[in-house]
């Protein structure tokens, strides 16, 4: 057992064996994922290398199977010493070959301090934000670009104005939206930045765009800083198509100096089977957060690509647990609408970005009514007032409440 947590980095996995196994299970996991070999080395040699040991912590029984099967946890643990600063080294070293070894999931993963400090973490996080939307009291509203593919610069940029008219915060296109030919995204940025500026004018209040950052991976950063200077007030990444260390380096990037929001597309292949892959506090939470998303994207427990409650709450933990990092504003998204806020707020509190597509667009009023009966909503909770009786003072937020009900 280590009894020195500072040099080692603690994943728990639950995995399926006969409890004879587990032991021997533990030590071949321990030592094969970071000296490789150890009864047959010398003495001298296993004590120049006993730094680099991996060590088993804890072996725990969860549950009898059959008559000679257990599902178990086993936590190991490994010498920050094997690792280098990147997500590609932390999830090769305790997750690489071991994740094709049968029935096994990684749950849980502890890092220590010397080790997330060399991490860039989000460059501007919650405070960051909230500073360049002035908007403190209230949680934030993001409306999601749809209908984006096959439509020219000018439908656009009249689909923005209309999203933006509606007094959101950000604006963000579709992860799905890779237009090169009608609509580049320099072209849009460039488009849009001019679009908000005259709705900040009108509205008092300024607008960030999230342009979905694309292309081949290796020009992803200079691609972004060009975006950056014609004027991108935000970026969309989809990090686990891309790799978290696409993410780790733009947001370490000095010159790509706007909030970076994580989509989590591709994450449930990690992390959507109960007893195989990676726990999806780690995938969406943990390393999101670890890698420098400003932002993160993650179905919520109550729309239509839902994650089960309780691993919503571990995801949102991940992102504010105090490790020296900044936070991370949480994004539950996917069927959202404004009578889901206040569940939103109870489950994830106030520091949230409430994301919607379909029910900004699908509002009766259009995508302006759409995003104003989210303001509403949003500003309702935050004073503590009931949404039935907001909506008597807001005829988009009654039309809403109307169209998708309330929850709570
Ligand atoms: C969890 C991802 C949600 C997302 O990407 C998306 O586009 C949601 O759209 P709506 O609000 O469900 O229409």
């Amino acid at each position: 057992m280590s009894n020195d947590t500072a040099r080692y980095v603690l994943a728990t996995y639950e995995l399926e064996d006969r409890p004879g196994a587990l032991e021997q299970r533990a030590e071949s996991i321990a030592v094969g994922l970071t000296v490789g070999s150890w009864t047959d080395l010398p003495a001298a040699k296993q004590a120049s290398m006993q730094p680099y040991r991996g060590v088993v912590e804890r072996i725990e029984v969860q549950e009898e199977l059959a008559a000679d099967r257990v599902r178990a946890r086993i936590t190991v643990g490994y010498p920050v010493a094997n690792l280098v600063p990147s997500i590609a080294a932390l999830l090769t070293t305790v997750f690489g070959k071991l994740s094709m070894d049968g029935v096994i999931r990684l749950v849980d993963l502890r890092l220590p301090a010397t080790y997330v400090r060399q991490f860039p973490g989000p460059k501007l996080g919650v405070p960051g934000v909230r500073k360049r939307l002035g908007v403190d009291e209230r949680p934030l509203v993001m409306s999601i670009f749809k209908s984006c593919i096959g439509q020219t610069l000018d439908e656009l940029t009249q689909h923005f104005r209309e999203q933006a008219l509606g007094g959101v915060d950000l604006i963000k296109d579709d992860e799905i939206f890779f237009s090169e030919t009608l609509a580049p995204p320099e072209a849009r940025v460039q488009r849009f930045r001019e679009a908000a500026a005259d709705i900040a004018d009108e509205l008092g209040k300024p607008v960030l765009y999230a342009v979905n950052l694309s292309g081949p991976i290796f020009d992803l950063r200079d691609r972004a800083r060009r975006l950056v200077e014609l004027g991108a007030s935000a970026l969309l990444l989809n990090v686990v198509a891309f790799g978290y260390d696409a993410l780790q380096h733009l947001a370490a990037d000095p010159e790509v100096a706007v909030p970076i929001l994580a989509h989590p597309a591709v994450s449930g292949a990690l992390y959507g089977a109960p007893r195989h892959g990676i726990a999806s506090h780690i995938v969406l939470g943990q390393l999101m957060r670890l890698a420098g998303a400003d932002v993160a994207i993650f179905p919520s427990p109550y729309g239509s690509v839902t994650l089960p409650v309780e691993e919503g709450l571990a995801l949102v933990a991940a992102l504010r647990e105090t490790n020296g990092l900044r936070t991370v504003l949480p994004a539950p998204s996917a069927g959202v609408h404004p009578g889901l806020v206040p569940n939103i707020v109870r489950d994830f509190g106030h520091d949230v970005i409430l994301n919607a597509g379909g029910a900004i667009h699908g509002h009766p009023q259009g995508a302006t009514g759409g995003g104003r009966a989210f303001l509403a909503a949003a500003e309702a909770v935050a004073k503590g007032v009931p949404l039935a009786v907001a909506a008597e003072a807001s005829e988009p937020l009654r039309l809403a409440l109307e169209k998708w009900g309330a929850r709570a």
